[in-house]
Order: C-alpha cells, then sequence, then structure tokens
C-alpha cells in the first residue's frame, strides 16, 4: 500500500466530495480515497502506482481542477 497526496480545487460542499471520491475510486489499483472539503486534501491510498494524469483526469471529469505539484 502507499498514499498520495493531492490538493483538488473548487470543492464547496460534500456533493463535491462525493463526486471526486465516486471518480478517483475508479482507477485501477485504487484501494481507498479520503477528501477534505474545506482544505481540498485528496489522499489516494493504492495498491499499484497510480499515475498523477489518472487522476488529474478524474478530477477534471468530475468538474473540479488538481493543483500541479
Ligand atoms: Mo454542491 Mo459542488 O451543490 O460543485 S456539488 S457545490
Amino acid at each position: 500500500m502507499a498514499e498520495s497526496v493531492y490538493t483538488v480545487t473548487g470543492m464547496t460542499c460534500g456533493h463535491c466530495v462525493s463526486s471526486v471520491t465516486e471518480e478517483i475510486s475508479q482507477i485501477g489499483g485504487v484501494q481507498n480515497v479520503a477528501v477534505e472539503l474545506d482544505s481540498g486534501k485528496v489522499t489516494v491510498t493504492n495498491d499499484q502506482p497510480v499515475a498523477e494524469d489518472d487522476v488529474r483526469a478524474a478530477v477534471t471529469e468530475a468538474g473540479y481542477a488538481l493543483v500541479t505539484s
């Protein structure tokens, strides 16, 4: 297991959190997604490497933006 932490902007309510969580959860290898609404902090737990571009695509698909690290 590994954890990666990202920052997502644009989330303002619990439904935003649900949308981001669901989209990222669909990426292969992702075991858990934890999203903090206030900070935009997203912690992805994975059992195989997850590409940042895949996370970005999922966040974009949900309608939000991944802060470039
Ligand atoms: Mo809540 Mo988030 O009504 O884009 S779903 S603000």
